[in-house]
C-alpha cells in the first residue's frame, strides 16, 4: 500500500519531468560479449581500455552504480554491482549511496527506480528494453471496471507502466501477489494486466511461449528433475511444477532444495545467476 502511494503521489508530480534516458546505444551494450578483445576509448581520453574498464571508470567518475535483473544476459550481470527481481532493485534502489542509477533492465524497472528516488538520475541503458505486458491494460477499463464495481481494488502487477499503476490502489510483485490480495477487504479484485496471475488479458509472450506439451516432455525425460515455473506461465504449465515462484523464488527454492536437477521454466538469464549459487546441481 505504502510503495502504492509513493507511485501515485511521486507520478502525478513528476509527470512533466519524468523521463528516462539513455546511457549508451545498444550497440556498446551488446559489444560487452566480447569484452576481452572490445576496447573503446575513455571519454574520448584516447586511453585504451576494455569495455569493462572504462565502465568501472565511468562508474567511479560518475558516482554510479549498476543495478541488473536476473533476466538481462549474463555479461550485463557480471557488470552489476546488485542483481536481484525488480522489487529488489527498486528497494536497492533507494538504499544505494550514489547519484546515478544505471538500470540494467526493462523500461517499468528504470521508472519505479525513478519515481522512489525522484532526487538521482536513473539511466536506462537500452529506451527499447520495453516488456509489452507493461502495457496490456487499459485506464479506460481501469475506469469502467471502477464505475461497475464500487468496491473494486485494482491490483497492479510490478511489470507495468508506471501511468498504469498510478491508477491502480495497490502494486504487487509476483512473490507477494497471492499474500498482498488475500489480506485485501475489497471483495472485488481487479489485477492488472496478467491474465496467467489472475484474470485480466495481458500476458508475458516468453513465458506463454513455454507449452505444456514441452513441460511434459521434459519432466518425462529427467524424471527426477523438480520442475520450476514462473507464475506468468501459462496455467497448464503451473499445473505441472513442483514450485511456482518469482525469479528470486526460483533461484531460493534451487538453492535451498536437496534435489541436484532441475527444469527451470521461465527467462534465460536467470541461469547465470542459478549457476553461481548451485555450481554442483544442473
Ligand atoms: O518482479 C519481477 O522482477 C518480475 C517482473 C519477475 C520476476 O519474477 O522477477
Amino acid at each position: 500500500y505504502r510503495k502504492t502511494n509513493v507511485f501515485r503521489d511521486s507520478f502525478l508530480q513528476n509527470k512533466a519531468k519524468f523521463q528516462l534516458e539513455p546511457v549508451v546505444n545498444s550497440s556498446v551494450i551488446m559489444s560487452i560479449t566480447t569484452e576481452t578483445k572490445a576496447y573503446g576509448f575513455h571519454a574520448g581520453k584516447g586511453i585504451r581500455m576494455t569495455i569493462r574498464e572504462e565502465i568501472e571508470q565511468l562508474k567511479k567518475e560518475k558516482n554510479a552504480v549498476i543495478l541488473a535483473h536476473y533476466y538481462v544476459r549474463p555479461e550485463v550481470q557480471a557488470l552489476a554491482d546488485y542483481i536481484g527481481d525488480s522489487y529488489y532493485l527498486s528497494d536497492m534502489a533507494t538504499k544505494v549511496d550514489a547519484s546515478v542509477i544505471v538500470l540494467c533492465g526493462v523500461r517499468f524497472m528504470g521508472e519505479s527506480a525513478k519515481i522512489l528516488n525522484p532526487g538521482k538520475k536513473v539511466l536506462l541503458p537500452d529506451l527499447h528494453a520495453d516488456c509489452p505486458m507493461a502495457h496490456m491494460a487499459a485506464i479506460e477499463k481501469i475506469e469502467e471496471v471502477r464505475k461497475e464495481y464500487p468496491d473494486v481494488a485494482v491490483v497492479c502487477y510490478v511489470n507495468s507502466t508506471a501511468e498504469l499503476k498510478s491508477h491502480s490502489d495497490v502494486c504487487v510483485t509476483s512473490s507477494n501477489a497471492v499474500k498482498i490480495v488475500k489480506e485485501l477487504p475489497n471483495h472485488d479484485i481487479f489485477f492488472i494486466p496478467e491474465k496467467h496471475i489472475i484474470l485480466n488479458d495481458g500476458f508475458c509472450h516468453v513465458h506463454a511461449a513455454i507449452r505444456p506439451e514441452a513441460a511434459k516432455a521434459a519432466k518425462e525425460a529427467r524424471p527426477q528433475a523438480k520442475l520450476l515455473v514462473h507464475p506468468e506461465c501459462r496455467s497448464e504449465v503451473v499445473a505441472l511444477a513442483d514450485y511456482v515462484g518469482s525469479t528470486a523464488g526460483i533461484i531460493k527454492y534451487a538453492e535451498a532444495s536437496k534435489n541436484t536437477e532441475f527444469l527451470v521454466a521461465t527467462e534465460l538469464g536467470v541461469f547465470a545467476e542459478l549457476k553461481k549459487r548451485c555450481p554442483d546441481k544442473k
